[in-house]
């Protein structure tokens, strides 16, 4: 009856660790760490999405998110979005999206997002996604991206420029 009680003791053990690292849903590399990144969910067919999460520095020095690429997206670029002229447009941000030393940037819908590109198949909520972002200084690192419904913030669809979109 002991030996029972202790199997599932650890089994309960077992899974809340699991349960509490499926909510941090948290990345370190390096003096860096990526709070829970997530991409919006596709119709069928749509040809592209964005992707979000908070990147903070706890290092001494300024890295740069410069690059990314995903088996399910053509192409993968960094943009922000930016109004001109009453009109929302999203553009690559030049020379990769700065993270302050000690700072950190939230990449969210209407303002930085990760953009993927040319998209080989429909992103369903639910999903988990591979994306493999690229740091100036810290590096490489793969992480597992959340497909989740997202409302669109501070854009209107009607008037989107998105200048990039036929490449
Ligand atoms: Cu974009």
């Amino acid at each position: 009856m002991k030996h029972v009680t202790q199997e599932i003791l650890a089994t309960i053990a077992v899974t809340m660790l699991l349960v509490a690292s499926a909510f941090a849903h948290e990345y370190k590399l390096g003096p860096l760490e990526i709070d829970h990144p997530y991409a919006r969910a596709t119709m069928p067919g749509a040809p592209v999405s964005g992707g979000y999460m908070v990147i903070r520095n706890t290092g001494s020095e300024a890295d740069r998110l410069i690059a990314g690429s995903a088996d399910f997206a053509g192409k993968v670029e960094i943009h922000e979005m930016k109004m001109e002229n009453d009109v929302m447009k999203m553009r690559e941000v030049e020379g990769g999206l700065e993270i302050p030393a000690g700072g950190e940037v939230t990449l969210k819908p209407g303002g930085y997002h990760v953009m993927f590109m040319k998209l080989g198949e429909q992103l369903e909520e639910g999903q988990k996604r591979k994306v493999t972002l690229t740091f100036e200084k810290a590096g490489t690192i793969e992480l597992d991206f959340n497909v989740e419904v997202v409302k669109p913030g501070g854009m209107n669809h009607g008037k989107m420029n998105h200048s990039s979109q036929t490449q």
